[in-house]
């Protein structure tokens, strides 16, 4: 089955697969079988599901044991119609990796953890899934001193081209998505934000099938805007996937139901994803799945699991409904015409026209009055007010 507005969504199987086990207290949850929740999900209207190599095989698990469980995976995905649309390496939960994988200050577990990265990318291409999420929740530090950081970032480098060059040289259509995180579980995360992943990906040597899977939440914890980070990561050309979930300000990683934290921000985060930059239509859209990385709260038993799913689904139905009623709405328009939205995708400079030109242009300075211009009403106000009007009106 698939969501009403065609919408294709994914979910990670560790999100409904959480047994809730949390820093303070056991599992609320039985484990659940990760075959029988593709097949739920797909009940639900998902589209595909994600999911780490250890949330389907057991870390350590035998070659027979791994064929077997891999196998009970694709059955379920091809009779329930779900696309594996994306795998992600688990370099976090083992202890061997509590220094981090890439970027561990032991050479072996760093060598180890290559293998285990390769050994998932072979099994991404074999599944046909199209992007390959790379989360180093491990690598950083809780002590400043802890680390040659330099070293660090070079170890880095060295792991994420090394994992792109092999995909490469093996030619699978595979990208890779690094996920920023600024903390939690380590004390500082390195690559804390979609910035510093941006800035990272520019000095790699295959940084050209390397972008982002930037998540809601992740952003939110460093008190970061969500949809500005979006923006920038499509401006760039690297929005190569997305997790999206609810986050309540700066604390630790809540990962509640999409909308379910920051709602205003979730509806702008919706309008870009649906209707792209409003002033720039030829602009760079996203156009990969609609996935979330949420947790069903711990309180939650085995009916909260199916409709916290579910409610992540409906939260994006009803947001891109509104928002598309936001965008379609004439006031609204009129709105973006006095706020300059459309003024603002003008180039400032005249085509062709030069420095030496602009530095001739007297209106532009000399006969320029700053304190007419000063007196510009934009409406901002007005215009988020029909934003809420079209959201809870
Ligand atoms: C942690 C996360 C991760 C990543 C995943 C890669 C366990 O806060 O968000 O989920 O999303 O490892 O997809
Ligand atoms: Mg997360
Ligand atoms: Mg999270
Ligand atoms: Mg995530």
């Amino acid at each position: 089955m698939s969501a009403p507005s065609g919408i294709n969504y994914s979910f990670g199987l560790w999100t409904v697969g959480w047994n809730a086990q949390d820093q303070f207290g056991s599992a609320t949850r039985p484990h659940r079988d990760p075959a029988a929740s593709v097949r739920k999900l797909a009940e639900l209207g998902a589209w595909g599901f994600t999911f780490h190599d250890d949330d389907v095989v057991p870390f350590g698990s035998d070659d027979a044991t791994r064929d077997r469980i891999l196998g009970e995976l694709k059955t379920a995905a091809d009779e329930s119609g779900m696309t594996i649309e994306m795998v992600t390496t688990n370099l976090f939960s083992h202890p061997v990796f509590k220094d981090g994988g890439f970027t561990s200050n032991d050479r072996s577990v760093r060598r180890f953890a290559l293998r285990k990265v390769l050994r998932n990318v072979d099994l991404t291409a074999e599944l046909g899934a199209k992007t390959f999420v790379m989360w180093g929740g491990r690598e950083g530090s809780e002590y400043d001193g802890a680390k040659d950081l330099h070293a660090a970032f070079e170890r880095y480098r060295e792991g994420v081209d090394l994992v792109a060059g092999y995909i490469k040289e093996k030619g699978y259509d595979i990208k890779i998505a690094l996920e920023p995180k600024p903390n939690e579980p380590r004390g500082d995360i390195f690559l804390p934000t979609i910035g510093h992943a941006l800035g990272f990906i520019a000095e790699l040597e295959h940084g050209d099938i390397v972008g982002l899977n930037p998540e809601t939440g992740h952003e939110q914890m460093a008190g970061l805007n969500y949809t500005h980070g979006l923006a920038q990561a499509l401006w760039s050309d690297k929005l190569f996937h997305i997790d999206l979930n609810g986050q309540r300000s700066i604390k630790f990683d809540q990962d509640l139901v999409f909308g379910h934290g920051d709602l205003l921000s979730a509806f702008f985060t919706v309008d870009l994803v649906e209707n792209g930059f409003p002033g720039t239509p030829d602009g760079p859209r996203y156009t990969g799945p609609r996935h979330f990385d949420y947790k069903p709260s711990r309180t939650e038993v085995e009916s909260g699991v199916w409709d916290s799913a579910s409610a992540n689904m409906e939260m994006y139905e009803m947001l891109a409904r509104k928002s598309s009623e936001y965008r379609a709405d004439p006031e609204v328009q009129a709105a973006f015409e006095q706020a300059g939205i459309f003024e603002l995708a003008t180039p400032t400079l005249g085509a062709g026209e030069t420095v030496t030109e602009l530095l001739a242009d007297r209106s532009a300075f000399e006969d320029f009055d700053p304190e007419a211009a000063a007196q510009r009403d934009f409406g901002f106000v007005s215009l988020n007010q029909l934003a809420l009007r079209h959201l809870i009106g």
